[in-house]
Formats: C-alpha cells, sequence, structure tokens
C-alpha cells in the first residue's frame, strides 16, 4: 500500500547473509492452516509454525495482476497452488533495500506485524526470499484501497455513520496495538483497505516502532498525519495515535486533512498551534470528538476507551466490533 518513503520500505537481511534469530521463518504450514479457512486466528498457527521447517517460495505461488507499486518493489494477486488462497504477495528488492539501507527496519517491521492478530489489521502471513527479492506474503483485501472508495463518494467524503465506523475499528485496532507495545504513528487513508464485508484494515506499519520512543523522525513528504511533537522533533509515545486518530476523523467527514496547508512550513504552523476549523456539515457530537483527540498535549488526548465510549460512536455503531453492510 505504499505510496512512497523509505518508511514503507522495511528492509532486509543482506542478500547472502544467513538469516539470524529471533526472526521466524515462514513455513508452509501456517500459512495452509490460514489457507484451510478454519477461521482467521486459528488457535494452531503459531504451534504448527515450528513443527514443519518446510520453507515457502516463489513456486508455490501463481502470480497475477498488480495490485499496487512501492519504491522497493510492487504487491501482486496471488494465489497459493496447493491451497488455493490468494494473498498479496510483495516483492522487494534487496538491492534497493540495502542501497537505502533499510534492511534492519524491515527485518524489525516483519517481527512485529507477523505476530499481530487482529480483525483490522492486515495480516502478515509470512516471508521467504531469493537471491534478489524478499517476498512478504499478506492478507489480500478484496475491496482495494479506502482513500479510492472515499475519493467515489459526493464531495470526497464519508457520511458521520460511515465515518464513525472506521473510527471505532481504528480504535479497536490501536487499542490491540498499544496493549503490545505497538505505536503506529502513520496511520493516514493510504495505509487503509477494505475487507470484502467493507472492514477496515490497517495495511501498512512502516513507521511502527515499539514504545516508548525518543528517535527523532526524519520528516519527509507531508506534514498532515503527524502531532505536533513529532513535527516539532520531541520525544512521543503511543498517543500519537490518538491524534491521528482525529486527523482521519476529519478527513473522512470533511475530505481533506485539517491543517492542510499550502507549503510544509504552513502546515507545520497550523499544527503546532492546533489551527482547527470545521465545515458546517459535522455535527456537533463529531466535532466534540475531533477536538478532544487533537489536542497540543498528549496527556489532555481523550483515551481510546474515551473514543469507543464516546456519544458520536455511540449513535452511528451499533456494536463495538462489527456493523452491518450499508443499506442501498
Ligand atoms: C515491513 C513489512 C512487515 C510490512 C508489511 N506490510 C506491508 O508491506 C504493507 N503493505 C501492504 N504493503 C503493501 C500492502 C498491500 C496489501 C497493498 C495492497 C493490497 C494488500 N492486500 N490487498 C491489497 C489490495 N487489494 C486490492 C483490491 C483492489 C485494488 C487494489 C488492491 N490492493
Amino acid at each position: 500500500m505504499q505510496t512512497n518513503k523509505e518508511n514503507n520500505a522495511g528492509g532486509v537481511v543482506a542478500s547472502s547473509a544467513p538469516q539470524r534469530a529471533p526472526l521466524k521463518e515462514t513455513t508452509k504450514s501456517n500459512v495452509v492452516n490460514e489457507a484451510d479457512g478454519l477461521h482467521k486466528d486459528s488457535v494452531n498457527s503459531d504451534s504448527l509454525e515450528d513443527k514443519d521447517k518446510q520453507k515457502w517460495s516463489l513456486d508455490n505461488f501463481e502470480i497475477g495482476r498488480p495490485l499496487g507499486k512501492g519504491k522497493f518493489g510492487n504487491v501482486y494477486l496471488a494465489r497459493e497452488k496447493s491451497s488455493k488462497f490468494i494473498v498479496a504477495l510483495k516483492v522487494l528488492f534487496k538491492s534497493q533495500l540495502q542501497k537505502s539501507n533499510v534492511e534492519h527496519q524491515l527485518r524489525r517491521e516483519i517481527e512485529i506485524q507477523a505476530h499481530l492478530r487482529h480483525p483490522n489489521i492486515l495480516r502478515l502471513y509470512g516471508y521467504f526470499h531469493d537471491a534478489v527479492r524478499v517476498y512478504l506474503i499478506l492478507e489480500y483485501a478484496p475491496r482495494g484501497e479506502l482513500y479510492k472508495e472515499m475519493q467515489a463518494q459526493p464531495h470526497s467524503r464519508f457520511d458521520e455513520k460511515r465515518s464513525a465506523k472506521y473510527i471505532m475499528q481504528l480504535a479497536n485496532a490501536l487499542k490491540y496495538c498499544h496493549t503490545k507495545k505497538v505505536i503506529h504513528r502513520d496511520i493516514k487513508p493510504e495505509n487503509l483497505l477494505l475487507s470484502l464485508r467493507g472492514d477496515l484494515k490497517i495495511a501498512d506499519f512502516g513507521w511502527s516502532v515499539h514504545a516508548p520512543s525518543s528517535r527523532r523522525t526524519t520528516l519527509c513528504g507531508t506534514l498532515d498525519y503527524l502531532p505536533p511533537e513529532m513535527v516539532e522533533g520531541k520525544a512521543h509515545d503511543e498517543k500519537v495515535d490518538l491524534w491521528s486518530l482525529g486527523v482521519l476523523c476529519y478527513e473522512f467527514l470533511c475530505g481533506k486533512p485539517p491543517f492542510e496547508a499550502e507549503s510544509n512550513s504552513d502546515t507545520y504552523k497550523r499544527i503546532c498551534s492546533v489551527d482547527l476549523r470545521f465545515p458546517s456539515h459535522v455535527s456537533d457530537k463529531a466535532k466534540d470528538l475531533m477536538v478532544k483527540l487533537l489536542r497540543h498535549s498528549p496527556r489532555d488526548r481523550l483515551s481510546l476507551d474515551g473514543v469507543l465510549q464516546h456519544p458520536w460512536i455511540g449513535q452511528w455503531t451499533e456494536d463495538r466490533s462489527t456493523v452491518p453492510p450499508p443499506k442501498k
């Protein structure tokens, strides 16, 4: 789902170096287990992983149409031959990963993502590599990119009901990540995919990091989704994701991010002064939620539980995890 940028990369094992612990290699069994389709979070997948040491290779897959392009390679629709299980196969070129010096980051990102199991987080089923490329076996999201769906709406924005459903699903996914001490830091519409049922899937962990982090972030690309503490280069913690949730809520409802400006330096100023204005169509309850998330001071932001209990979420969603498809 990458748009560009080194953050999406991830890096990998140097081409000739043997893979080292603690990264577990993918085994056939853990994907076949998935493919059997018993359910998504099959209880046995972890134990089976260690039993069968047979590795995946490109021979196991039939490759279909490209789904997306990224700086380090492309994503293809693919089908595992024996199980017929459909996946998104991401192909990264080792030479490009090395040139950008992101092998270490990719290793770390794989390690983080392979352990996450949540209905609103895109699964990483496994990976393998050959002399030239690294392949990531990712969950296929049949309804594709959320931002395209957003652009296809009247006024390029979602109605309040749909926005509330997505914000609830994001809050649930982030709550799960935070219990694992993973902070995402890069939630934006381009990083979100849709399942067959129209549920949201966070698809990219390019900037994710184990909390707490004092690492200064290299700022490239848009600042639009970054909180004041990050654009100011300060230490940050999982509360950055609360800010992003507020930004995303605004973008879903208004069709553009709240602090958008002509130049990066103007966006910077608007973020740091929390220069927030709402179009007239936004409801009072929705405004109340965004105002409580978009607080300059991380400690003043509404918690994820606070989001899930907020009246605006309650108004539009019947249930904490599922919402029926839109009436048509
Ligand atoms: C560092 C590493 C462990 C991170 C792993 N995650 C990623 O690499 C993030 N990533 C996800 N990069 C690409 C994707 C991706 C997965 C891109 C597109 C899809 C995907 N699954 N399904 C799609 C998809 N489905 C589509 C349906 C219609 C049109 C386009 C579609 N793309």
